[in-house]
């Protein structure tokens, strides 16, 4: 068996002419069904001048379009971006997000078995075999991240423990009684995992694969559940507006970006201030156009996610698909104290760096009368203290945040996605 498996070989390794002409076609089929099916599509591009999906010539006629955001599918909820009939809808997941209305993704019987066929290319990259036991501990639900990992699953031949977020004693006596071998999980939930063997002096020996996505990780985050669960990580993307984990593909073995699924999706990369696409290389918003998707195709979506096209080459594993960079954040959670721009990861990545210092943490962002500053709450061993803290994070970050150290298992631990930054309003 080669080091690199392939779910869906003549897809995942077809030619860049191939994958071209795909495009305009798939291109053309998308634009033709949003505008027969959907006025808030037909408002828009009528607009914009575009009225008929064959004034769309080749690929590149995509930046003409017009871009859609989270605000464009929440402004619509229920079901007022769906393109096919209500009867022919098989399953819903939808993101709430932070501001109330939640975004809603619908699914026909062609949706879900591309969402699996996604999932499974990325079960079988990250070296599953069929059989092979994957405990799925992103929570069933309306969140995508259980079903999505268990329609991959279904259609990859694993042998499925579907044991959702939570009860972390029992997802360890799962793993060691069926012998997990692959965990597909939110990433820090691997860290509440980790304590636990710890707490209880329990190995997991038959464990090989994680599967960890839904929130930027850093590498030495990466680094510390690989080392602790000795395992490989892999760095999975999608959100419920692409249909969910998984269908933005995920890191090879090779280990050398995330492969979007670019005979499924077609993947930019913006400024978002101008809109303009940015060239290879430079970070911008990550923009994207479903190809195949029928319910709800995205044409031009804007992600909010931050990321970099690193290359559009064969890699080393023998997949074309354009891959993109870990997603370093958010344009929402970019965070600017005393003048200097940063990210929560930043903030993971230097703490990280300091021996003693458990990847348990807190940005808190203290504003006393408008003017803001940060302090990093964050658990360590004996003997590392605030001051440590403080100049690692002046040397990394340009500024100095207050640096509060907490024993192990002081901060509070969450099952879901974590929550890293807090906001504090003061009086002065
Ligand atoms: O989080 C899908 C998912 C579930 C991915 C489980 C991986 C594992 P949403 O709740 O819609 O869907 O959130 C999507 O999460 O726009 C990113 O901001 C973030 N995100 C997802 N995967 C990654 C990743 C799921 N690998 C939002 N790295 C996206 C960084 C990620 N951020």
């Amino acid at each position: 068996m080669s080091q690199y498996n392939y779910f869906n070989p003549d897809a995942e390794t077809m030619s860049p002419d191939q994958l071209c002409s795909r495009h305009l076609q798939l291109l053309r089929e998308t634009v033709r069904r949003v505008l027969t099916y959907n006025d808030y599509y037909r408002q828009r591009y009528a607009a914009a001048g575009l009225a008929n999906a064959d004034d769309i010539k080749s690929p590149d006629d995509l930046q003409k379009l017009p871009t859609i955001n989270k605000e464009d599918l929440r402004k619509t909820y229920p079901l007022g971006m769906c393109c096919i009939d209500k009867k022919d809808i098989r399953e819903i997941h939808m993101s709430s997000g932070s501001t109330g209305t939640p975004i809603v993704m619908p699914y026909n019987a062609a949706d879900l078995d591309q969402w699996a066929e996604c999932m499974a290319r990325c079960y079988v990259m990250a070296g599953a075999q069929p059989g092979d036991p994957v405990q799925i501990m992103p929570s069933f639900g309306l969140f995508n991240g259980g079903f999505g990992m268990y329609h991959g699953a279904r259609k990859a031949n694993l042998f499925i423990i579907p044991t959702g977020s939570g009860n972390t004693e029992r997802q360890i006596r799962l793993a060691k009684d069926f012998g997990t071998r692959v965990f597909g999980s939110v990433v820090s939930y691997m860290i509440r995992i980790i304590e636990l063997l710890h707490e209880h002096n329990a190995e997991l020996p038959e464990l090989k694969i994680g599967i960890f996505g839904a929130e930027s990780f850093s590498d030495s985050m990466k680094k510390t559940i690989e080392s602790q669960l000795g395992i490989e990580a892999f760095d999975i993307y999608g959100m419920t507006e692409t249909g969910g984990v998984g269908t933005l593909g995920m890191d090879c073995p090779a280990h050398c970006g995330i492969h979007v699924w670019e005979d499924q999706y077609i993947t930019e990369i913006i400024d978002p201030a101008t809109g303009k696409n940015v060239p290879d290389g430079e970070i911008g918003e990550v923009v994207v156009t479903s190809l195949t998707r029928e319910a709800l195709p995205v044409i031009r979506f804007k992600t909010g996610d931050l990321s970099k096209i690193v290359s559009r080459e064969k890699c080393v594993c023998g997949r074309t698909h354009i891959r993109i960079s870990p997603i370093v954040g958010r344009t929402d959670d970019m965070l600017i104290i005393k003048g200097v721009n940063f990210f929560p990861k930043q903030v993971e990545d230097a703490l990280m760096e300091i021996p003693g210092v458990l990847p348990h943490y807190q940005i808190i962002i203290e504003d006393t009368n408008g003017v803001k500053d940060i302090r990093v709450n964050v658990e360590a061993q004996e003997g590392v203290t605030g001051y440590m803290v403080e100049k690692h994070l002046k040397e990394k970050l340009g500024f100095s945040p207050k640096g509060d150290i907490f024993k192990p298992g002081e901060l509070p631990r969450q099952e879901g996605k974590a929550q890293r930054v807090f906001y504090e309003k003061k009086n002065g």
